[in-house]
């Protein structure tokens, strides 16, 4: 919850902010992977155009990357695009758009060549066999000179990466230029043309360090502002709130903001409930992977290999009996074993540890143990003071792993997001395509000019770090071709100054109205807080939505159930009062999550089947129906009728 309003406490919003309007070329929303990759690249191409790249927060230590990374998830190296279309393919059940993931596979390892170039340590394989980390592994050369990454699997290599996305956006700072970055800036709301329908022209959104109001005009924009997280109860509360696996500043912005102005959404139903360490959400793709351990069940066997496991993953053939079981079913079996008493699940890393050190000398054991920690220190530090909390020494003590909470993201190993453009290719068909005035635009959404990349993309997972970056500078270039092409375009805005100032600043207006009506300036029959409406959505989701509370199942009754709550969460947000500019942007934020919770349970709703088992079930649809919807499942908000349409699109197989 935000500090109460005191001279060294958050800054008072005012009635009447500041207003600042600019006019550009292409506006890039978000400052994250992807969008550093736009901004990137952008510069080269769009000559003399004007660029202005807005992130709520600062480039520095932004999105999901903030913390930093161990692993690079997605690159291509030794393997083909065609066969990184069938990994993820199999991994998201059949469904995913096979021109974009193989468009992408094509570009993302030029991404961590760049990265590397910057000064990104990657781990690095030596002919015989061992391991180069840090300054040593330098010394090997690199990647784009032939040095041989560490593998964990098939398509993810090691890095030291806790200053990660400081590399990354400090590339793209130096590319684009200060003077075209706002941070700190808080987009709520994208704007269409006034004389051009379905045509995007600006953005407003407001600063979370003064009160001040921007007004953007563009000709085109590209909106990455990432996935969503909490809004489902996450398992801890009280003193674990707050906690996430994904960045809890990612409010699905990215999908309302755009839904809004009445771009299809793809795959909504579609989400990752990631199997994490309990409590502190470490990943745990370097301890399968790299280390090789396995999960066991309460009475200590390796469920995953048994003959009941392999006959539950027959029923999902050909994904389940596929080499690698897909991420969903890994829940699945794990979600089996916990229903049936058999849980907790713990990971393996005494044996894990013990057998990979059997060929180690001290000094290697030492190092292999540091490695274990950085893992965690690099990428999700809460979990590495969890252990020492805890006093949990991997080689000694086991720790527990379980689903957490879901989420929403269209760049791990989810695929929801916008329908976009595939690229201009003959190869892909014309369903898969989007043209404006005969031309078609690579990660156009269905709204002419506005683009989207890594998370915002729908039907195209496992892009991860690096092809979230590759995507935004594929963006970048389209956008330029976007602005040249369609160069007597002048942006006009339907609203007026005013009104987009009383839009944005309506919660502080309400708190200033009411606000002294009470004593606790959180109790007030007038006006509702962001922190309590975001406790309201984490019940209704967790209870109805398929949330933790009923191991991810949900059903016809409980999903309208779940729609009514919603409908009135979302009346109640007129009432949404905000203080300080803190809660400004968490008004902001619960109500772009509300929207985007909507958006996803009327696609689970619209599907009735169960499409991926262990991230959701639906309880009287169990079972995929592959007869009925082997297809993507689309939605449509009209913002002129205030209307949603759901329907199915056909998915089509372009590589064998
Ligand atoms: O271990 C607004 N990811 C992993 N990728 C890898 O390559 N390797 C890994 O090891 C990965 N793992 C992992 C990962 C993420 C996290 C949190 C953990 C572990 C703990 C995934 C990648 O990080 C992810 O795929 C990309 O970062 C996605 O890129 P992008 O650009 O789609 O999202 P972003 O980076 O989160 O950036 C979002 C930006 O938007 C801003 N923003 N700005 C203005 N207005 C608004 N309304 C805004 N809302 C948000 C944000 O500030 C941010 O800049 S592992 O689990 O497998
Ligand atoms: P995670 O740490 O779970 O986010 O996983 C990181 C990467 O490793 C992703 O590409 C996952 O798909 C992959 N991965 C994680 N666990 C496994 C596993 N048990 N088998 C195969 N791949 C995995």
């Amino acid at each position: 919850m935000a500090l109460p309003n005191q001279p060294l406490g958050e800054l008072k919003a005012v009635r009447d902010p500041e207003v600042e309007e600019r006019e550009v070329d292409i506006l890039v929303v978000g400052g994250g992977m992807a969008a550093c990759g736009t901004a990137f690249e952008a510069k080269k191409w769009c000559g003399d155009a004007k660029i202005l790249l807005c992130d709520k927060a600062a480039m520095e230590r932004s999105g999901a990357v903030a913390q930093g990374l161990s692993a690079i998830n997605t690159y291509i190296g030794e393997n083909s695009p065609d066969d990184y279309v069938r990994m993820v393919r199999n991994d998201l059940m059949g469904l995913v758009r096979e021109d974009l993931i193989f468009d992408l596979g094509c570009y993302v390892d030029d991404s961590v060549h760049l990265f590397e170039e910057w000064g990104l340590p990657v781990w690095k394989k030596t002919d015989d066999g061992k391991n180069l980390d840090g300054k040593k592994g330098l010394k090997q050369g690199t990647l784009k000179s032939g040095a041989k990454p560490v593998r964990t699997g098939k398509w993810q290599i090691m890095i030291n990466g806790e200053s990660y996305k400081r590399i990354v956006a400090e590339a793209a700072k130096l590319a684009l230029g200060e003077e075209n970055i706002i941070e700190r800036c808080f987009i709520v709301e994208l704007l269409l043309d006034a004389n051009e329908k379905n045509r995007i022209a600006g953005a407003v959104g407001f600063s979370v360090r003064e009160n001040k109001i921007y007004i953007i005009k563009c000709k085109t924009a590209m909106v990455a502002c990432g996935g969503a997280v909490n809004i489902y109860q996450p398992r801890s509360v009280g003193e674990g709130k707050g906690r996430a696996w994904y960045p809890v500043w990612n409010a699905g912005s990215t999908y309302t903001m755009c839904m809004k102005v009445g771009a299809e959404l793809s795959m909504m139903e579609n989400r990752f409930t990631p199997a994490r360490f309990k409590d502190g959400y470490g990943p745990v793709g370097a301890w399968f992977l790299l280390f090789k351990a396995k999960a066991l069940n309460g009475l200590g066997e390796n469920f995953a290999a048994s003959d009941a496991a392999k006959q539950e993953l027959e029923n999902f053939a050909p994904y389940g009996t596929a080499a690698i079981t897909p991420t969903c079913l890994r829940n699945h079996l794990m979600l089996f074993e916990m229903k049936e008493g058999r849980g907790p699940i713990m990971m393996d890393t005494v044996t894990a540890l013990s057998d990979i050190g059997k060929t180690m000398d001290k000094k290697e054991l030492k190092h292999l143990e540091s490695e274990a920690w950085e893992d965690f220190l690099d990428m999700t530090c809460g979990q590495a003071n969890l252990w020492c909390a805890t006093n949990t020494e991997p080689e000694k003590k086991n720790s527990e792993i379980m689903p957490t909470e879901p989420y929403l993201l269209g760049s791990h190993s989810g695929c929801c997001g916008l329908w976009v453009s595939g690229p201009d290719y003959d190869w892909i068909p014309d369903s898969y395509k989007i043209k404006y005035n005969g031309k078609i635009y690579n990660r156009m959404t269905t709204v002419n000019g506005l683009f989207t990349a890594g998370d915002g993309v729908g039907c195209s997972g496992h892009k991860f770090s690096s092809g979230s970056h590759a995507e935004g500078r594929i963006t970048a270039k389209e956008m330029t071709r976007f602005i040249r092409d369609n160069a007597s375009f002048t942006p006009t805005l339907k609203q007026s100054k005013e009104e987009l100032v009383d839009l944005v600043y309506k919660p502080v207006r309400t708190y200033l109205d009411n606000c002294e009506y009470t004593t606790a300036t959180d109790v007030n029959p007038n006006y509702a807080k962001p922190d309590g409406m975001a406790l309201r959505l984490m019940k209704a989701t967790n209870e109805y939505g398929g949330g933790t509370a009923t191991y991810y199942q949900t059903s016809s009754k409980s999903l309208e159930v779940v729609m009514e709550l919603l409908s009135v969460m979302r009346e109640d947000c007129e009432k949404l009062a905000a203080g300080d500019l803190h809660e400004l942007m968490r008004c902001w934020e619960i109500y772009h999550r509300i929207w985007t919770v909507e958006a996803h349970l009327r696609h689970i709703q619209f599907r009735k089947e169960t499409r991926y088992p262990g991230f959701y079930y639906q309880a009287d649809h169990p079972g995929q129906d592959d007869a009925n919807w082997f297809c993507f499942v689309n939605s449509k908000y009209d913002p002129a009728a205030a209307k949603w349409d759901v329907f199915k699109k056909d998915y089509i197989k372009i590589i064998p």
